[in-house]
């Protein structure tokens, strides 16, 4: 696991890493690893899992991925919609109960959590991280990568050439808002949740209806925000999800090498990125046959 070349593509990596159907590894006695243990050199990345009762087989591929290859990771970083929609912590969910326990089980092993709100979960709250046993990390943070400076985002504040949305986004996020809807009773919650959704179908279909290609524009990244975001952070690396476009960008500006890494969504398989001191790989990840 010690080269330092970089692969690129998904599909296309040089690396022998954990596959998800490794054998669990079991918390030690005690719950502390011995030093000599020295398996913890690969951070995993994950975001767009969009969990939800309609699609239990993914909600499994998850569960397993906490049991097997995470409880081999240094951390594990959840960027945002690990939930198809949530509407507050105490709202009844089968699923939010089994991924809490499941997470919480991976952090009682000595993994680190950080989970980052998403425009369908941004109402996950401490509640619900206590529960996980996770941390919640603010959208955007700058986190220290084996040495190397790196901005971790959802990745919609990127897509500012989707102007509604964002304004959407901002009056949405606003602390009155927020508290004003969690203080609502569950089913108007569930009410405008429902009706939100509908809202941002129909303004889909009428977007691609009215242009495909301008659709795909809009709902990506805007290359010059990206461009911007670097130089206000000063890194040379950044990893997001949200667009579903997984992909590993490289850019070179003043010398630098500047690489933005796309995280895949989970609707038909999993996606991971595994990072180490001198590698970075991007896989999807199925359930073993
Ligand atoms: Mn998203």
């Amino acid at each position: 696991m010690g080269s330092d070349r970089i692969s690129r593509r998904i599909g296309d990596s040089p690396y022998p890493h954990v596959p998800a159907s490794v054998a669990p590894v079991k918390p030690f006695p005690g719950g502390t690893l011995p030093l000599h243990y020295n398996i913890r050199m690969t951070t995993l990345f994950i975001s767009d899992l969009h969990l939800d009762p309609a699609r239990p087989a993914i909600t499994d591929l998850f569960l397993r991925f906490l049991r097997d290859e995470a409880r081999a990771a240094e951390a594990l970083y959840i960027l945002g919609d690990l939930f198809e929609a949530w509407i507050g912590d105490d709202t009844p969910s089968p699923t939010g109960d089994a991924v809490a326990t499941a997470l919480r089980a991976l952090a009682d092993t000595g993994v680190p959590i950080f989970f980052m709100p998403g425009n369908r979960d941004f109402l996950v709250g401490e509640q619900y991280a206590r529960r996980a046993g996770f941390r919640i990390l603010p959208d955007p943070s700058v986190i220290d990568l084996y040495g190397q400076p790196t901005l971790v985002l959802h990745g919609d504040l990127l897509c500012t050439d989707d102007t509604a949305y964002q304004a959407f986004r901002v009056q949405t996020r606003a602390p009155e808002f927020i508290a004003q809807f969690l203080a609502q009773p569950l089913q108007a919650r569930i009410a405008f949740a429902q009706q939100a959704r509908a809202a941002s179908q129909a303004r889909q279909s009428e977007m691609k209806r009215e242009s495909n290609a301008q659709f795909e524009t809009i709902t990506d990244v805007s290359p010059t925000e990206v461009e911007a975001w670097f130089a206000r952070y000063g890194v040379a690396r950044m990893i997001h999800g949200h667009t579903h476009r997984p992909a590993i960008h490289t850019s070179v500006a003043d010398a630098r090498t500047r690489t933005r890494i796309v995280l895949g969504d989970w609707y038909e398989q999993g996606s991971v990125l595994r990072v180490e001191k001198d590698s970075i790989d991007l896989q999807r990840l199925t359930a073993p046959a």
